[in-house]
């Protein structure tokens, strides 16, 4: 398997799953304004999307969007699923609520937005954030283990750091129990993040 990543991207999701699974892979970084990866490659011929995450697989299928990546790595992985008969449902809905509701919100912090439409865009995060927190079923998510719809929110969490949007207790909890596990570490390492 290989990662394709950028630094701060949220990719980071996808290559924390990775080393949370303690498997060999490869991984290079993409510069996302350029679309030239570490090797000087051209990322539009790796896939004409042009955005991380890509997970290449050895069968040489790659797969991109965080969701249908997460999901496949939960299915590797099972320990980073949900368990149950609506299981992998329920996982591919925070998955969809974390994509579509948090990921997508901080569009006007990472591309100059006004001041106003950065308010705005805080104070939904914040919202659905709270929702979020009020369904929180363990230390993670899901439970008292961390999987694939952590390791997303996880990226959403240090954005929210990073341009100070405010975020509740328990999912703050989370993010402070994920950064102190030592895949998450070495994943923010392996990055040039910590
Ligand atoms: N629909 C994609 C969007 C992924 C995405 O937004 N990737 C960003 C980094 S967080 C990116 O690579 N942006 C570069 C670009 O769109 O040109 C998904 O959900 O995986």
């Amino acid at each position: 398997m290989k990662l394709y990543y950028c630094p701060w991207a949220c990719s980071l999701a996808a290559h924390v799953a990775l080393h949370e699974a303690d498997v060999p892979f490869e991984h290079e970084s993409v510069d996302i304004r350029t679309k030239i990866t570490a090797t000087g490659t051209d990322f539009n011929s790796v896939t004409r999307k042009g955005y991380v995450p890509a997970l290449l697989l050895d069968n040489g299928e790659l797969l991109t969007e965080n969701i249908a990546v997460l999901d496949y790595l939960a299915g590797v992985y099972p320990q980073f699923g949900v368990d149950g008969p609506l299981g992998r449902t329920r996982l591919v809905e925070a998955l969809a609520y974390i994509s579509t509701e948090l990921h997508k919100s901080y569009k006007p912090f990472w591309h100059n937005g006004t001041d106003q439409q950065k308010a705005t865009a805080s104070a939904y995060i914040t919202a659905r954030m709270a929702y979020l927190g009020g369904t929180i079923k363990g230390d993670y998510l899901f439970g008292d283990q961390p999987g694939v719809a952590d390791f997303y929110l996880f990226v959403n969490t240090r954005w929210a750091e990073r341009f100070d949007v405010d975020i509740p207790p328990a999912i703050a909890a989370i993010h402070q129990r994920l950064n102190a596990r030592p895949a998450v570490q070495a994943t923010l390492r392996a990055e040039g993040l910590a």
